[in-house]
């Protein structure tokens, strides 16, 4: 820290200088970020909120209250209307919270947590950090994953078995009603890591069974800084039934709040406001709106990489889409993020991953074509 004081207006000033040269995503440019430039009405609620703190919920009622009616929500949307949870740090944290709620509720000495091959890395963090040991299902070729499989690692020692709703790679949407035959059987918890695919599924014209319709299935991640629209941190983590929390419940004896059930303390209640502020202002029809822009931009996407030969790894479920240079693909991807297009590179697929967010217009995915025209000489 420097010795002298600076007046805010000159630190204001150097403030948006270096904010000019940051990463936008208005550009159109970002296509390897599952986050987006938030709503305004998030940006307004976040300031109005920005002093509120839900690591002391009786101390900050209101958006304490604010948060139990977004859950009501979520609930709501993923046909469960007396889920719990909470506006989390992200979908990782969402992701232990889950996997702690499974360990804690089990008496087992060498916990097992069966995972598809394609789940989000948070998932292999949760057990480092929970101890448990991951057991690996493969996929299928139409990448999701085997359900025979997952009932195969199946075992006494077993704790929940994970789902994905919207993998991070691919997009895909694993048979979560054939998992959840197997959780209700087995008599084991099923997590389903909707981070991404949460608040897009239920937008879509295709339905697909993925939540707590499906009786087998305990909790839920469903992240509002992703396609909710709403600021970071904003995560979300839904249980099918209040009895759940016991497990995750630390006493705070000092605080007002006699219990907290989220890993972070300290909380910010400005995320809360933001996604309560996006939920109100786009309602179901705003929701279905920017999903089918997005979902409509992917299959230009799609149209155009096909129209140049450049092959796809497997046809976009939601707005991932995949595809393989005819040359080198890994190279592609290099010369992209030097001319400012942020892509991902996948190594064990060798594809390149583009996700169209709701900043990626039409106009963007056919500039972006004739950018890859031209390095590929198409
Ligand atoms: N579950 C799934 C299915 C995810 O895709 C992600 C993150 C998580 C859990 C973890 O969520 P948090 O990052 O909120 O804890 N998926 C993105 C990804 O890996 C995260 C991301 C977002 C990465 C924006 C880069 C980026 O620019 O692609």
């Amino acid at each position: 820290m420097q010795t002298k004081a600076t007046p805010p207006k000159v630190v204001l000033l150097d403030l948006r200088k270096r904010q000019a040269k940051e990463t936008n995503y208005e550009t159109g440019k970002v296509l390897c970020s599952m986050c987006t430039k938030p709503h305004i009405v998030a940006k307004k609620a976040h300031e109005l909120f920005f002093e509120s703190n839900l690591g002391d919920p009786r101390l900050f009622q209101e958006t304490a209250q604010l948060e139990r009616e977004v859950i009501a929500q979520l609930g709501n949307l993923l046909h469960q209307k007396s889920a719990t949870g909470f506006i989390v740090s992200g979908g990782t944290e969402a992701n232990m919270l889950a996997l702690l709620t499974a360990r804690n509720a089990s008496n087992i000495s060498s916990p097992e947590v069966v995972l598809p091959d394609s789940a989000h890395f948070s998932l292999q963090k949760a057990c480092n950090l929970l101890n448990l040991k991951p057991v690996i299902a493969s996929l299928d070729e139409s990448y999701i994953v085997k359900p025979l499989e997952v009932e195969k690692l199946v075992n006494k020692n077993t704790i929940a078995i994970v789902g994905t709703a919207g993998t991070s790679e691919l997009g895909t949407i694993d048979p979560i009603h054939k998992l959840s035959e197997i959780a209700v059987q087995h008599k084991v918890h099923l997590h389903v890591d909707a981070a991404f695919g949460g608040l897009i599924i239920p937008f879509l014209k295709t339905t697909y069974p993925f939540d707590f319709q499906l009786q087998g299935v305990s909790s839920m991640t469903v992240d509002p800084h992703k396609m909710g629209m709403s600021v970071i941190p904003g995560g979300g983590i839904l249980f099918r039934n209040s009895e759940m929390l016991q497990y995750i419940k630390t006493e705070t004896p000092y605080i007002s709040a006699k219990s907290q059930y989220t890993f972070v303390g300290t909380r910010s209640g400005a995320s809360i406001a933001s996604v309560w502020a996006v939920f109100k202002t786009l309602g179901k029809a705003g929701f279905t709106e920017i999903v089918e822009q997005c979902v409509k931009n992917t299959g230009l996407l799609v149209k155009e990489l096909k129209k140049y030969s450049l092959s796809l790894l497997c046809q976009p479920t939601l707005n991932i889409v995949s595809f393989r240079s005819n040359k080198n693909t890994n190279r592609l991807s290099e010369t992209l993020w030097r001319k400012g297009w942020f892509v991902s590179y996948i190594p064990r697929y060798d594809c390149i991953r583009i996700i169209i967010m709701p900043h990626v217009k039409k106009k963007h995915v056919l500039k972006f074509i004739e950018v890859v025209k031209e390095i590929e000489m198409l």
